[in-house]
């Protein structure tokens, strides 16, 4: 099981969480998402994660990751 943490800092509401949540959540190999709002925190677990995706993933939902 992988494990990738990033900070979004462009994050200010549930609407934000949500749509880098659902993003993330869409590609293969993702098993859980958390997205802590008040840490700008979001954390990615998978048996099998690629972090460039994962970035795209955040880019694609409108955000950046830090
Ligand atoms: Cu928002």
């Amino acid at each position: 099981m992988a494990e990738f943490t990033y900070r979004v800092p462009g994050m200010t509401c549930g609407h934000c969480t949500q749509a880098v949540g659902d993003e993330l959540r869409a590609l293969a190999g993702v098993e859980s998402v958390e997205v802590d709002l008040e840490t700008k925190l979001v954390v990615v677990r998978g048996p099998e994660l690629d972090d460039a995706r994962l970035r795209a993933a955040i880019d694609d939902a409108g955000y950046e990751a830090a």
